[in-house]
């Protein structure tokens, strides 16, 4: 191999995995191109892709298991003795508390899903199906909606923004945060056709919305009331598509009862929004001939949330934009995400479990807790709760009260600092990664990564992590027990699938490590080192039996390919390929056979929801006495990226994190643009540089997403940088049917530091940064 050389891969910072080609010299990453060859994204890039070598490569990367000690240090040991003795210790905690009391908190980040499939594997094979991550602390609202509406919580909907003329943004910031492929281009795209059109609702001025043709400007957390009123419009003003109505959905009476009873004057005053641009707004959809609808955390973590969830849904339905051209869809699956676990739920901190998934808000109960089923020992994989789970006091504590915590990263994280054991992965540039962040409609990609560096000395990439501690607890035989099932792959496809049949009919009890089974045996002919996709092979017969029209529609596949072999073809196609594949090519009306009601109908009227509505009272709109502000604990900027980079050098700006507020709240409070401000909740403090910004409503504050990292400064000192915000936020301030947080509605109140204070601040942010210059 040429020391030099450019290598295709995906960018692993959002979860729209643009491909990506990374020039690699002497085993580094030195350079970043957008891959004009990838299908989806087709060589676009934003600006923090070219930071990419500070993910990859930086002097805070673990190198070697460690163990904690009584005195809080950690001992760094040989994985041989770090597999022992967690085997062991996962062994007892299972023995005495039983397989539930275990639960796996992560399991796959922004570029990384190929471990979670592993880390499930074993967990299920422990007794455990407890799973706490990222999207039940966003997307578990919505779920809900989904699974009442379309009959399955992994029905979730996808937005043809390439083809609409009205783009609608509720509570999302795609300039920034993208979201959808290409987004600043669709933006660019939209602005530039006097044909197109985009509405934003979002407090702030953002980016976006300074893009729009009508913003918005929504009281922060209000946005029940104003969708309410803008249903509610559409149905007075006979506004909404009957002919769509009557083919394909049940319970529009109940629901228009329902809105017409909403007092639109009322709400729209608790809103904060003139009648006038209601009315705007209603005559924009009204001249809409495909109107895509794009949410986010604005309304996701935002008051009412799973309310919100369900009438934007109401919004797409009322007016028709579904199952066409530019407008929203469903998406088909390789394998789903998430699970689909109506009515299901969990004893221990008395929650629903969506999606298969646990609320990391209620992850400090699940311990606490003295309930027979609390939790006794969690499994953490990529993911970094101490920093991005609510109320950092409170998840600090539940992870010092467990029996066992054993983390798996790259870096040195703050949960990792409060772990028994920490495992040291491979980063994801030096091992097999994919995603299944697949939401595209009518055609949907699979992206299969190879590593393009050598794995870091002293690392593992995850599947051989859970491959060592599945054999040293005994459930996963040895490799020679194995090697009829891997003989049997290199010699055909169909002579592996019988000998895995006859297999696992022999071994029942591997029923649930079927992943590891893979990747250990078909795993080793797969083309570039791919072993890590191997569980992907039954995903893509299931998918090629669910939809094999548009797997043959995306493979191109004639007749030549027979029914039974189309999903080898497809398995093929998505391994054999460095930059990408489509693995289904719907037809528009496909979407109805996406959808899991019986009856192929999306469901209107669902009962707790319209019951909350019933509840909404605009009195309650505005903020607390105490806690005059209301703060985005969480913004997304141009340089955060949750918490994938530790190295402060990686941002170009904004190196502190600062808190953005509104001249007017900057005079009121008396201080200086630049100045160090005291940030205090009901749940604790930060201390943050602020910064005027004319985008912020008066009254709403914001601090970022992705900040409060240690990382060690020139002289190997750990120091913290910018402001851990879930230190903020409350775990009870929370959606009362998805548990997901309301971290855009945090009331806090500001102070003045003293000067002492504020100069050891400004002293610390010199250090860090000069240090990592
Ligand atoms: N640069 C960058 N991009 C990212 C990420 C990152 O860390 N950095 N993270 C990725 C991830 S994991 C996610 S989930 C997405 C999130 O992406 P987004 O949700 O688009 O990003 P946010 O900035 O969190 O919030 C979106 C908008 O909500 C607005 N908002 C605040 N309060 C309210 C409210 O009460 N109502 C309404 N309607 N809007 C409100 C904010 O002003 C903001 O403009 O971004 C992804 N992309
Ligand atoms: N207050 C507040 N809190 C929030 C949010 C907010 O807006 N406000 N946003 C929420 C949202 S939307 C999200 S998605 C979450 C994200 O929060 P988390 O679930 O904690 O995920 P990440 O921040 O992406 O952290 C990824 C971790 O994976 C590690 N990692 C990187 N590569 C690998 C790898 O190859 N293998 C392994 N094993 N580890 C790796 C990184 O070092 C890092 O520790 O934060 C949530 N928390
Ligand atoms: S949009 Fe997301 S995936 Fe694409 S380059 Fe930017 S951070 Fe990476
Ligand atoms: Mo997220």
């Amino acid at each position: 191999m040429p020391s030099s050389d450019w290598r295709k891969t995906a960018c692993n910072l959002c979860y729209v995995n643009c491909g990506l080609e990374l020039l690699v010299e002497s085993e580094r990453i030195t350079k970043v191109r957008g891959d004009r060859d990838n299908p989806k994204s087709k060589g676009y890039l934003c600006n923090k892709a070219a930071r990419i070598p500070f993910y990859a490569h930086h002097r805070d990367r673990l190198t070697t298991p460690l163990r904690r000690r009584t005195d809080g240090g950690f001992d760094a040991i040989d994985w041989d003795t770090a597999i022992t003795e967690i085997a062991a210790r996962l062994r007892d905690v299972v023995d005495r508390h039983g397989g539930k009391s275990l639960a796996l908190y992560g399991g796959g980040g922004q570029g990384n899903h190929a471990g979670g499939a592993y880390a499930t594997a074993l967990l299920r094979a422990l007794g455990s199906r407890h799973v706490f991550n990222a999207l039940s602390q966003e997307k578990t609202g919505d779920f809900w909606v989904n699974g009442h509406m379309f009959g399955s919580q992994t029905c979730h909907t996808a937005e043809d923004v390439h083809h609409c003329d009205l783009l609608f943004v509720i509570g999302a910031n795609p300039w920034i945060a993208h979201g959808f492929p290409n987004a600043r281009d669709h933006l660019n795209d939209i602005r530039k056709d006097p044909h197109r059109k985009m509405i934003v609702i979002d407090p702030r001025r953002s980016e976006t919305a300074e893009r729009a043709d009508l913003h918005l400007a929504v009281r922060p957390g209000a946005d029940a009331f104003l969708l309410g009123a803008i249903l509610a419009r559409l149905i007075q003003r006979d506004a909404v598509d009957h002919a769509f109505i009557a083919q394909h959905t049940t319970g529009y009476a109940e629901i228009r009862e329902a809105l017409l009873r909403i007092p639109v004057e009322q709400w729209a005053e608790a809103a904060d929004i003139p009648l006038e641009q209601i009315e705007q707004c209603v005559d924009m959809i009204v001249a809409a001939k495909a109107m895509t609808v794009r949410v986010e955390l604005g309304i996701q973590q935002g008051v009412n949330s799973t309310l919100s969830s369900y009438l934007e849904k109401l919004l797409i339905m009322l007016t028709g934009s579904f199952g066409r051209k530019g407008t929203n869809q469903l998406h088909s699956w390789l394998v789903p995400l998430w699970g689909n676990s109506p009515n299901q739920r969990f004893a221990a901190a008395d929650i629903e479990v969506i999606g298969g998934l646990l609320p990391p808000n209620l992850f400090p109960d699940a311990v606490l807790s003295d309930h027979p089923d609390r939790l006794h020992a969690v499994w953490i994989d990529s993911s970094n709760p101490a920093n991005t789970a609510s109320n950092t006091a409170r998840v600090e504590k539940a992870l010092r009260a467990l029996d066992l915590v054993v983390v798996v990263d790259v870096a040195m994280t703050e949960t990792a600092q409060l772990a028994h054991y920490v495992l040291p992965a491979s980063s994801q540039y030096e091992k097999t990664e994919f995603t299944l962040f697949n939401f595209e409609f009518p055609r949907n990609y699979f992206h299969v990564r190879a590593g393009v560096v050598a794995p870091l000395a002293g690392t593992l990439p995850e599947p051989e992590i859970y491959t060592r501690l599945s054999r040293a607890l005994g459930l996963l035989p040895g490799d020679n027990a194995l090697a009829p099932l891997r003989d049997a792959a290199f010699r055909s496809r169909p002579a592996f699938a019988a000998e895995l049949r006859a297999f696992m009919g022999a071994n029942p009890q591997l029923a649930a490590l079927g992943a590891l089974v893979l990747y250990n045996t078909l795993g080793a002919t797969l083309p570039d080192g791919t072993a890590a996709a191997a569980p992907l092979w039954q995903a893509a017969h299931l998918c090629a039996k669910r939809s094999p029209q548009a797997v043959r529609r995306a493979l191109n596949a004639g007749s030549d390919v027979p029914d039974e072999m189309l999903g080898e073809a497809l398995f093929d196609a998505i391994v054999g390929s460095r930059n990408g594949a489509a693995f289904t090519e719907h037809d528009y009306d496909d979407v109805w056979s996406l959808v899991s009601h019986p009856d192929r109908k999306v469901h209107l009227a669902i009962a707790p929801m319209l019951e909350w509505l019933g509840r909404l009272d605009p009195a309650n709109a505005a903020p607390r006495g105490d806690y005059p502000f209301v703060l985005a604990a969480g913004q997304r900027r141009m340089f955060n990226a949750n918490q994938i980079f530790r190295d402060p050098a990686w941002r170009r700006d904004d190196p502190d994190g600062a808190l953005l507020i509104s001249a007017a709240d900057l005079a009121s409070l008396g201080a200086e643009d630049g100045e160090w401000i005291s940030v205090q909740s009901a749940a604790g403090r930060v201390v943050a540089r602020c910064k005027r910004d004319d985008s912020m409503r008066s009254g709403q504050l914001a601090l970022p997403h992705g900040y409060g990292q240690d990382y060690p400064a020139a002289d190997g000192e750990r120091m913290n940088n910018g402001p851990r915000v879930n230190v903020l936020t409350e775990s009870g301030n929370r959606d009362p049917i998805a548990g997901t947080p309301y971290h855009k509605h945090v009331p806090v109140r500001l102070e003045r530091l003293a000067a002492a204070e504020a100069a050891a601040y400004e002293a610390a942010s010199r250090r860090i940064h000069s240090a990592s210059a």
